[in-house]
């Protein structure tokens, strides 16, 4: 699957915008995989379909969760958590995407997770800083992502564990465990 076969399979899926922004996260994830050293071909294919299952209905992702494997945890969690996942699992059941280490990547970009790849932490980090984004601080996260990749994981990570403490809303298990994890690998 090349690129314009991938824009042309997830564009019927999302809004106008969300398609703008999916292709800023794929060409930000395409200069980071060059910085990195990561496969052009599996980062343009895992951030192109990243957000593939944002506006599928709750009740079907619901079901999808409740009859799958995966995790039923994030039943009792903000439905907007559960895209990535249940993502994960249409590319492969719509599209014959089985590339494991590209269903993590589309997987793990809201939370992030413990022991992400280079591969999911370019897709994390490329969705956060995207040039349409404007969060506080982001400028700094901006410059560390062309100097440390695990470093602007880690900061993505305590951005938004901060961001979502300031909301009062509950935190996913995966989103401490992608901080705890970068932290221990860092410092
Ligand atoms: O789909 P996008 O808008 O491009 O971005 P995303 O999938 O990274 O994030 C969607 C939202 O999810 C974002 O506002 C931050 C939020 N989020 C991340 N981790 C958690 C979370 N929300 C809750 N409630 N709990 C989390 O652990
Ligand atoms: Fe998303
Ligand atoms: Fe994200
Ligand atoms: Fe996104």
């Amino acid at each position: 699957m090349n690129r314009s076969e991938a824009l042309s399979i997830v564009e019927p899926h999302l809004t106008k915008e969300r398609f703008e922004h999916t292709v800023r996260v794929a060409d930000t994830a395409l200069t980071l995989a060059g910085l990195y050293g990561e496969s052009q071909k599996k980062v343009e294919i895992a951030s192109i379909f990243h957000d593939y299952a944002k506006y599928r209905p709750l009740d079907e992702m619901e079901r999808w969760i409740t009859t799958s494997y995966l995790p039923k945890d994030l039943l009792s969690y903000h439905h907007e958590l559960w895209h990535g996942p249940v993502g994960s699992l249409l590319i492969d059941q719509e599209h014959g995407i089985k590339d494991e280490e590209i269903k993590s990547a589309v997987y793990c970009h809201t939370t992030g997770k413990a022991n992400m790849s280079k591969l999911d932490m370019i897709v994390f980090v490329a969705d956060y800083i995207e040039p349409g984004r404007d969060f506080p601080g982001l400028n700094e996260v901006r410059d560390m992502a062309e100097k440390d990749l695990l470093k602007t994981a880690w900061m993505v990570s305590r951005n938004t564990i901060n961001y979502l403490i300031h909301k009062q809303t509950s935190i996913y298990p995966d989103t401490f465990h992608a901080y705890n994890d970068l932290t221990k690998q860092l410092y």
